[in-house]
């Protein structure tokens, strides 16, 4: 039989308390309505659309939440949901989509995908492309919400152990997270990324030596370990110019090209197996502007190219 057709799952995560600003809990309706399941088909997948996530049972209170996280008790029950269902969806052989809702779903969503591939027995990298860090804990944020916090969550980080509760934490280390783009972040979180060594290409480093530089290196770290790789895709990561429908802005971000040709060098790697697309605030956008620049980033994802290059990716010189 002919190959199977790659197949995307996509799941909505209409998630906004883990923000200030709400807003994210109409992201993935906007980004449906940008066509995001329809250019995914047209690019030749099977996309089959889970819908929005519902609002999960509130789990019986656990004894005192930790100081400084805000809504804890609640984004519990949905990152618990969440972790359980990104596990199936990875399980089944499609690569999940996840439409946030704010950046703390990705304690959840790639919770899931870690476990799985611990199973299959390969390395999962994490590239998160964003303004900030988010690598805040309950002891080092200076707001307490939660999306600031998810990325030191997923290394291992202390201050939110209760969690999961009893869905089984597969963290992937601050070894294996590649922070992309940033350009904000606190002086407490500051030190402990540095303290983890965690990589980080602020948007100094992607000023001095470009984007195919830095995302080669990203790429070449996980073949090297015959590693997969999650996207987590902040929309703040873009300049404020090409997406104001985010809750905090930085200025100074990646432009549209940029963030193309991140996404063609992505694609062309073949190591992306998960997405998460976030803080996308249809409440701030301006006429779907930015849920619209998302959907265009993410088909080039996932192969639409501008011309047949005979230039192979990753070539140091074009050969055309
Ligand atoms: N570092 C600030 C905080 O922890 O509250 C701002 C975090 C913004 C998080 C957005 C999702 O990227
Ligand atoms: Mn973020
Ligand atoms: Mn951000
Ligand atoms: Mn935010």
């Amino acid at each position: 039989s002919e190959a199977a057709q790659p197949r995307i799952a996509l799941l909505g995560v209409p998630l906004e308390i883990g923000a200030s600003q709400a807003g994210t809990l109409m992201g993935p309706a906007a980004l449906r309505t940008a066509g995001i399941g329809r250019i995914l088909d047209q690019l030749g997948f099977v996309v089959e659309d889970h819908g929005d996530m519902l609002t999960p049972a509130i789990a019986p209170a656990e004894g005192p939440p930790p100081a400084n996280a805000k809504y804890y008790d609640v984004i519990k029950t949905w990152i618990r949901a969440l972790s359980e269902h990104s596990y199936l969806l990875a399980q089944s052989g499609a690569v999940p989509i996840f439409m946030g809702g704010d950046h703390s779903l990705s304690m959840g969503s790639v919770n899931g995908v870690a476990r799985h591939w611990q199973e299959q027995g390969r390395p999962l990298f994490v590239l998160w492309l964003d303004a900030h860090a988010d690598y805040n804990t309950p002891q080092t944020t200076e707001t307490g919400n939660m999306h600031g916090m998810s990325a030191a969550f997923l290394c291992g980080e202390d201050g939110l152990e209760g969690l999961l509760g009893d869905v089984p934490r597969a963290s992937i280390g601050p070894e294996r997270l590649d922070l992309f783009g940033i350009r904000s972040i606190d002086p407490l979180e500051r030190k402990l990324v540095f303290d983890r060594r965690v990589a980080i290409a602020d948007m100094r480093a992607i000023d001095e030596f470009g984007v195919a530089v830095l995302i080669r290196r990203v790429i070449e770290r996980v073949r090297a370990s015959n590693g997969v790789l999650h996207l987590s895709f902040d929309v703040d990561f873009l300049d404020p110019a090409v997406a104001p429908g985010v809750g905090t802005t930085v200025p100074g971000g990646a432009t549209y090209r940029e963030a193309h040709l991140i996404m063609e060098l992505l694609h062309d790697s073949g190591l992306v197996r998960s997405v998460d697309v976030v803080e996308l605030n249809p409440f701030l956008d301006e006429r779907g502007r930015t849920a619209r620049v998302a959907v265009e980033l993410i088909s080039s994802l996932f192969g639409l190219q501008i011309t047949d290059r005979r230039t192979p990716s990753n070539a140091v010189f074009p050969d055309n």
